[in-house]
């Protein structure tokens, strides 16, 4: 299983909407095969290892040990559960069961009726939190992201952009950003922080789509560092848009956009997972909301000093839910923590 679910992790950034999926092929104590799942739309993981087969007949009573449920249903590919059965195999070691409905418990169901040994082992869940949070709470998995001073100011100046954290530091926040499928801040941060929101460091097949809070998308400067990049835009604006946009951009318009709105219609697209990255009314909005599922918080040793200068939260969080430090870590000169709710 554990081989199973390093190969699974070569599929990261390509499966979307799809989980990361491995698998392995024992017979007598030997490795026949193994496959994972590629990229959306392409064959499964149980398919890409019998794929590696000369013969089908060699796996007959053998041992799959493959990281998610196998599936039921007959979607871009023909069910791998049936093909299981069919190929012959004697035992199935499952990692998780899988939460999509389409599958959920009728693809051992199948496999059990043919007579397959079935185990679960509740062991690969952290492959795909998003995924497994997704279909768990009907939301995407949401993070929080900031970078603060000593003295908690996440900006050294009002209204201008200031870069706090070192370079290991933004390698990191790169990374972050890499597992994300959307990322969200507001027309203040777009302004003043003029962000491109991209992932520099790997050519993700699907960049996370950039999501920006707005009041009034036709003010906005199509200059912005956000518009030359080809990463999909969501405007979500509260006056309606006359304008012409490049092929990236879509602009919705409703009179309000509440978190939970927000939430709702990430959730219709499909999105399972969401970086919050400022500013600090966004901030305090989504975290009193409570569907912030994990911060994310770089601490940078500087003390800007002074009164005034904006804090990690522009107000009060009157619903804060507890949070629990569950990593901390140096890097380069700054602190990273990391934090999840204490109940979910
Ligand atoms: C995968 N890879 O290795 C397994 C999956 O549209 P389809 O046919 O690709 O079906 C996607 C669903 O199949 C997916 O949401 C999950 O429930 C199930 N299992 N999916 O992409 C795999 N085993
Ligand atoms: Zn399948």
């Amino acid at each position: 299983m554990q081989l199973a679910s390093e190969l699974a992790k070569k599929g990261q950034g390509k499966t979307w909407t799809n989980p990361l999926v491995g698998a392995v092929i024992v017979k007598n104590q030997e490795i026949l095969a193994c496959g994972f799942h590629h990229q959306f739309g392409k064959p499964h993981a149980e398919i890409e290892a019998l794929n590696q087969l000369t013969e089908l007949t060699a796996a007959r009573g053998a041992t799959m040990y493959v990281t998610l449920e196998p599936c039921s249903h007959y979607g871009k590919t023909p069910p791998c559960a049936k093909k299981i059965v069919e190929v012959g195999f004697s035992r199935v070691i499952i990692g998780q069961l899988d939460p999509n409905p389409l599958v959920a418990g009728k693809g051992c169901q199948i496999l059990r009726q043919a007579g397959i040994k079935v185990e679960i082992l509740n062991q690969t869940q952290q492959l795909n939190p998003a995924y497994n949070f997704f279909y768990r709470h009907q939301r995407p998995w949401v993070t929080l992201k900031y970078a603060m001073s000593f003295d908690g100011k996440i900006n050294a100046q009002s209204g201008v952009r200031s870069i706090l954290t070192g370079q290991k530091a933004f390698l990191d926040t790169q990374q972050l950003r890499a597992k994300q499928q959307a990322i969200l801040i507001g027309e203040n941060t777009l302004k003043v922080d003029d962000p491109q929101l991209t992932v520099r460091l790997a050519n993700l097949l699907y960049p996370p789509v950039r999501v920006v809070l707005v009041n009034d998308a036709d003010q906005l400067d199509l200059n912005l560092r956000l518009f030359k990049s080809t990463a999909p835009i969501l405007l979500l604006s509260r006056k309606k848009s006359k304008r012409e946009w490049p092929p990236q951009v879509t602009v919705l318009t409703d009179d309000e956009w509440s978190p939970q709105k927000v939430i709702q219609l990430l959730y219709q697209r499909g999105i399972q997972s969401l970086l919050i990255e400022g500013g600090a009314q966004i901030q305090a909005d989504y975290l009193g909301a409570g569907i912030v599922d994990r911060l994310v918080i770089y601490l940078t040793p500087h003390i800007f000093g002074g009164i005034g200068l904006p804090a990690a939260f522009g107000k009060a969080t009157p619903n804060f839910i507890n949070y629990r430090v569950i990593n901390q870590q140096q890097i380069g000169e700054d602190f990273r923590f990391e934090l999840i709710r204490t109940k979910e």
